[in-house]
């Protein structure tokens, strides 16, 4: 699924919203594009999961693709 993540603005964020997602689930593959703010994720976590881990760490996001 791709992330939109407006709040992801260096590459601080970057490795939190990486760290964040793998935190969900383990084997999860995060791609992120700073230039966009987006990311492609590929997890079998649940997207609610995801964006509830996500918000609580200050990046608030949704599924756009
Ligand atoms: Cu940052």
């Amino acid at each position: 699924m791709k992330l939109s993540i407006p709040d992801m603005s260096c590459g601080h964020c970057k490795a939190t919203v990486e760290k964040t997602i793998r935190a969900v689930e383990e084997g999860a593959t995060v791609s992120v594009d700073l230039a966009s703010r987006e990311a492609e994720v590929t997890t079998g976590a649940a997207p609610e999961a995801i964006l509830a881990a996500l918000a609580a760490e200050g990046y608030p996001a949704r599924v756009i693709g």
